[in-house]
């Protein structure tokens, strides 16, 4: 049986107008190549450093309602020897947690993929939610070329969304569903466009045979908009005319929350991307960001590693958080990027 209570606490906590979430859910492997990258070392603890670094931020939650957890930082405790789901729960943050087990090939497709983890999950909900999670994720992923994605991947996809959806709400776990059509690739706008409508359709009509109660979902998209390598780079006001076309098309009403992932796009057009949306005529749902790149990047390269750093690193995370929850109320301007932020520590 349902909780429908818990639902209703948790999804009312995670649609405050002006708050998104934060992905900090990356995988071991991910974490590693995104430290890599600006030369951190992927220990253990430099994960847990790093991760505490971001919760602490000044006026964290002000802007962040919730925030993704991976596994091993739901199991990890802060520097002042609590675990991370009660420190975010002491200010009035939600713990969520990643439970997808990632991608493997999806046999007779185009070398496509399909999100794996639905065996023992409801016993693994079961323990997450004893230790403080809320609310959970998972990702399927969906290639652009001419030939995909396939049928066979977009209704395999939404099958497995929509039974994870299902087990979660029967745990009283929120679920976030996140279908992301990919950046990588020479596409244009319109193609993206015409992949996005039929991914988010087979989504919804999975959620819909599996009996999944839409207002109590978090749906997480990818924007639509040109491939990362298209000669013809779609402006802002496409991509968000583009993408609330096809949102508007696909997503019912009953939805309370749409929170984008950033999908590779820099944090400046991640956040002018939702601002524009939002300046739209009235939308069914409130519009707001998960990001993980878009509101870690500044801040991780500032840091490396380093305690000296911590100070202005978290005033970049600050300064991206600030910033996107304008943009979820369709009050930010470009000329911010320049100010500087004056924040309450
Ligand atoms: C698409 O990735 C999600 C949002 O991050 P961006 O805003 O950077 O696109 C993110 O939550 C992602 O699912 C996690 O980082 C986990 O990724 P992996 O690949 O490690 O499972």
């Amino acid at each position: 049986m349902t909780n429908i209570k818990e639902l209703e606490s948790t999804i009312s906590k995670l649609t405050v107008a002006g708050k998104g979430i934060l992905a900090a859910d990356e995988s071991t492997g991910t974490i590693t190549k995104r430290f890599q990258a600006v030369g951190i070392e992927s220990t253990e603890d430099n994960r847990r450093a790093y991760r505490e670094m971001l919760i602490t931020s000044p006026e964290f939650n002000r802007y962040i309602a919730g925030v993704i957890l991976f596994e091993e930082t739901l199991n990890q405790n802060t520097s002042q020897g609590i675990s991370f789901p009660e420190a975010l729960k002491n200010m009035g943050v939600l713990p969520g947690i990643k439970v997808d087990k990632g991608l493997v090939h999806l046999a007779n497709s185009l070398d496509e993929n399909i999100t794996q983890g639905l065996d023992g999950l409801p016993e693994r909900l079961a323990e997450y939610k004893s230790k403080g999670a809320c609310f959970a994720k998972w990702r399927s992923v969906y290639t652009i070329s001419d030939k995909t994605p396939t049928s066979i991947a977009i209704e395999t996809n939404a099958e497995v969304l929509a039974r994870y959806a299902a087990i979660c709400q029967e745990q009283g776990i929120v679920p976030i569903v996140e279908p992301e059509v990919l950046i990588d690739g020479d596409h244009t706008l319109a193609r993206c466009e015409e992949v996005t409508e039929p991914v988010l359709q087979a989504v919804f009509n999975a959620l819909y045979r599996h009996h999944v109660k839409l207002e109590f979902i978090v749906l997480k998209p990818s924007m639509v908009i040109s491939g990362k390598a298209c000669p013809q780079k779609a402006s802002v006001n496409e991509v968000a005319e583009a993408t609330v076309r096809i949102l508007r098309r696909t997503v019912p009403g009953a939805v309370p929350t749409i929170n984008f992932l950033s999908g590779g796009q820099t944090s400046e057009q991640a956040t002018a991307h939702l601002n524009a949306m939002n300046q739209l005529a009235k939308l069914p749902w409130n519009l707001s960001f998960s990001y993980a790149r878009a509101l870690q990047d500044y801040c991780m390269k500032t840091w490396q590693g380093q305690s000296k750093n911590i100070a202005t690193a978290q005033k970049a995370f600050s300064k991206r958080a600030m910033l996107n929850s304008l943009a979820a109320q369709g009050k930010y301007q470009e000329s911010m990027e320049k100010e500087e932020i004056s924040l309450a520590s």
